[in-house]
């Protein structure tokens, strides 16, 4: 029966269509959850969206009919959510953030719509393996490491914790490169993740927006009020994507908008007709250069003009964005504090502060101070690091020919605010000097985390350690000078993705023990404390283990063809290459024990079978990192040939570590290495997701290893190493490397291997660097803390060797880590410094 309908009058075409079909006023829903009504829903994508018929298509097609159909059932909420959080007018958080390592989204987007189970059976009715389709979902790798995997845990949480908020970013068109070795060395390839399509994401070109670099400022006269204007001397288009971050069972679904850079001017048809095709085509190619690829270097920053547009890219559209969209036309932006806070996730956004400005003062009119009060209230920035070299300054040359009008207003900043400091502290020059946001050493530069720190609401570490020493010692003027500004989140992990589907045997023990409520609210793990003492639910642990170390096993060798050895305990080093983070101490203690099975002085019989398995990218640029990837490929492949070893000691370096093999690895760990140096790793999230799968972690004193020793408990934790004060201490003493070698025999034994080139077919120039590096410099002094690190180990044998503590002392580890949920740093932030509480 023909459904009734009358014909409407003509209504503007940007309004919304006034519809009168029951079907289009009817609320969208999603197709029934149902194998049926999902079989149905994959056809009609694979035919209608795909066009192909199912015994014609490709894998590849029948992966994105998949992905198709989760969206469609996950869309219902999207759209009702936008409508809902631009209904409720309500204080939301703009996440801004450079880098979003979001891991594979087919399961996690399954388990937040509860369609797992009916997804795969309606593919076997289909003659699918689901799981053949799973391995086909290239991982987007729009970040480095520690900070993109953080923001993806935090949207996550701001989702299934139904805070009004969206995520800001790039949408790179090659995210961080694909690892391989050669020879053992890492060769970087371009990671073109997009190839084979991208069902998750949705292009909005309409709602694209203009963003200007270069030109000129000047001053004009606007009834007798003296203003700046900005006139950018090229545009490029920032079209967005919108990405959807499902919360957890609890119906939302927030959106992650990355941006995208097109030419404001399509090829130059002139120049072309003329014959000069490139110079046709440059301005294009020079603008869509800005979302090409992601900065591999996750210390280092290189200072690049490239880096400064991205940032500025994306940070200027997504402000005009959330002007544009998120507020109705008439809202006075006097009240914009309690709309929206912008977390800054470190420095690489923080050239939004002078946007804001630019935006309130030159185009909406307002007066300085009262833009300016505006801004302080909007913002809040996340440090990530204590290495120095890490913290970002952009020279006022390259700022000023980019960006002239916000280095104006960066000037204005700088000048009241030493004002300020005057005001309190005098003429103290040395003082005014420290805390200039222009910094005249070694260039006239901006320091970008001064600017992030007198701009913010808030700053906050991330750990409490790490906290404490950006108070103490990083910017101790700061703290003085702001008393209140300083605070600390310390990080977490999304328990969806590193618990319940990295690791869905432990999940299940969990939810038999405790009842599922843990999944969104993961303290409640505290209530495995009792199941320790349960030889039954250690058994049932234990076991839990050895299937996901099978598991690895099993992707080990169909990925890089290993043989992952049974019976030996799995110590697991992941994160990425730095010295810092000390990977040179994991290889002196393998090479310590190969030496000694090697000169005959210890039994192979007498040592702990154990595998290790590394996981690491260095930034292309850092050659001394490049080196150790190269020393610890060329220790493996003599370790796991030599059969003096008997198979005793294995060494297993895995290529391309990214999101996707680290829910692989770290579930089927027995030991996590969070060996870096006391006061250099600001937090570390491996660390947490590792304790939360039962390894047992031997770390020092740093970042947030120290909290998760205080949770767990010293029985449950192998510490080692100098504390953080001691390391001061030490540094200022004068730190000699080789006196420790001399003191030493164990350390000379294994450092002269590698020097003697046993590693390196007997070159002794390969490794060269390395030695010398360790013997006359080791900033971050492997050397020193070398004997409380072996001594370590060799309690970590011992413990191992009684199978049934160990597992106990892992069900404790759990159980006690709950706090590592990145839903309970979410609500920390809420509390500290977003005061955003979810909207249910
Ligand atoms: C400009 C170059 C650059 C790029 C990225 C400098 C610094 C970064 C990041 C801040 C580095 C990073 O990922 N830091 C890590 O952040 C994690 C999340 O807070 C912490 O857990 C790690 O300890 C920290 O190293």
């Amino acid at each position: 029966m023909p459904l009734e309908h009358t014909p409407t009058t003509a209504a503007p075409a940007s309004a919304a269509p006034v519809a009168t079909h029951p079907l289009a006023v009817a609320p969208v829903t999603g197709p029934p959850s149902s194998v049926d009504g999902f079989v149905r829903e994959f056809l009609n994508n694979l035919n209608y969206e795909q066009g192909v018929a199912l015994s014609s298509s490709s894998p590849n097609d029948r992966y994105l009919a998949l992905a198709y159909t989760v969206r469609d059932y996950l869309m219902a909420r999207w759209l009702e959510d936008q409508r809902r959080q631009r209904e409720v007018q309500a204080k939301g958080v703009c996440y801004l953030s450079a880098e979003y390592l979001l891991g594979r989204q087919l399961d996690n987007n399954l388990l937040a719509a509860r369609l797992t189970d009916i997804a795969t059976e309606a593919m076997a009715a289909c003659g699918i393996d689901i799981d053949d389709l799973r391995q086909l979902e290239v991982e987007p790798g729009l970040g480095n490491g520690g900070l993109g995997r953080l923001a993806a845990c935090f949207i996550d949480s701001l989702a299934t914790m139904s805070v009004p908020s969206t995520g800001y970013g790039l949408r790179y068109e090659y995210g961080i490169f694909r690892q391989t070795f050669v020879d053992g060395e890492q060769i970087e390839q371009p990671d073109a993740w997009l190839t084979l399509g991208s069902p998750w994401e949705f292009p909005h070109p309409e709602a694209a927006q203009t963003i200007g670099f270069g030109g000129y400022t000047e001053k004009y006269d606007d009834e007798g009020v003296a203003r700046s204007r900005w006139v950018p001397g090229w545009t490029v288009q920032a079209v967005p994507y919108n990405y959807m971050v499902p919360g957890y069972h609890n119906g939302r679904v927030n959106t992650l908008r990355l941006w995208s850079a097109v030419a404001s001017s399509a090829f130059d048809l002139r120049i072309f007709n003329a014959g000069d095709y490139a110079e046709a085509v440059r301005a294009q190619t020079f603008a869509e250069n800005i979302s090409k690829v992601l900065y591999p270097e996750d210390s280092t920053p290189q200072g690049k003009e490239l880096r400064l547009q991205q940032q500025y890219f994306f940070v200027a559209a997504s402000i005009h964005d959330f002007l544009e969209h998120s507020l109705s036309p008439d809202f006075d932006l006097a009240n914009l504090p309690d709309r929206v806070i912008f977390q800054l996730n470190d420095t690489h956004p923080v050239i939004a502060v002078p946007e804001l400005m630019r935006v309130l003062v030159d185009e909406k009119g307002m007066k300085w101070d009262a833009a300016w009060a505006i801004t302080q209230q909007c913002f809040a920035y996340t440090c990530h690091t204590l290495l120095p070299e890490a913290l970002e300054m952009w020279s006022v040359d390259l700022l000023g020919r980019l960006l002239p009008r916000h280095l104006e207003i960066i000037y204005r900043i700088n000048d009241e605010f030493l004002a300020a400091v005057r005001e309190r502290f005098g003429d103290d020059e040395m003082r005014i000097r420290n805390m200039s946001i222009i910094a005249d050493f070694p260039e006239r530069s901006v320091r970008m985390a001064f600017l992030a720190t007198v701009a913010g609401a808030k700053v906050n570490g991330v750990a409490e350690l790490h906290s404490q020493l950006l108070r103490e010692k990083v910017l101790p003027d700061f703290d003085e000078f702001y008393p209140g500004k300083f605070t600390n989140v310390t990080n977490g992990v999304t328990p969806r993705r590193f618990v319940r589907l990295a690791n869905p045997g432990l999940a299940s023990l969990i939810t038999e023990a405790l009842g599922a409520g843990w999944t969104v609210d993961l303290e409640r793990l505290r209530g495995l404390e009792a199941f320790a003492e349960d030889p039954e639910f250690r058994a049932k642990f234990a076991e839990v283990k050895a299937a996901n170390k099978r598991r690895l096993s099993d992707v080990l060798r169909t990925r890089d063809g290993f043989e992952v050895s049974d019976g030996h305990m799995l110590d697991v080093m992941v994160k990425r290459l730095h010295e810092y983070k000390r990977q040179m101490l994991k290889v002196l203690h393998i090479v310590t024990l190969y030496e000694g099975i090697a000169s005959g002085r210890v039994a192979a019989a007498d040592v702990q079978p154990r595998t290790f398995i590394f996981g690491a990218k260095a930034a292309p640029g850092y050659v001394m990192a490049k080196r150790i990837i190269h020393l610890i490929n060329a220790v493996g492949s003599v370790v796991n040939a030599d059969p003096r070893v008997e198979g005793r000691l294995q060494v297993l370096f895995p290529p391309n570590y990214n999101v996707t093999l680290a829910e692989r690895v770290i579930p089927a760990a027995d030991l996590s290495e969070q060996i870096s140096l006391a006061g250099k790793e600001a937090s570390g999230t491996g660390n947490m997701k590792f304790a939360l799968s039962g390894a047992l972690t031997i770390g020092t004193d740093d970042g947030a290893n120290v909290e998760i020793r205080q949770l767990v408990g010293d029985d449950n934790f192998f510490l080692f190493g100098m504390t953080e004060p001691e390391v001061e201490a030490l540094w200022a003493k004068g730190y000699k490397p080789s006196d420790f070698y001399q003191a030493d025999e164990g350390l000379r034994r294994a450092i002269d291997l590698i020097a003697s080139g046993a590693f390196s077919g007997g070159d002794r120039s390969t490794f060269e660097p390395i030695v010398s590096n360790l013997l006359y410099d080791d900033r971050f002094m492997v050397l020193a803390d070398y004997a409380s690190y072996i001594a370590a180990q060799a309690r970590v044998d011992a413990a191992y060797a009684d199978q049934d503590a160990w597992t106990r002392s892992s069900i404790l580890n759990v159980a006690r880590s709950g706090f590592f949920s990145s839903d309970r740093s979410i609500r920390d932030y809420i509390d500290r410094i977003w005061h955003t509480p979810p909207v249910l």
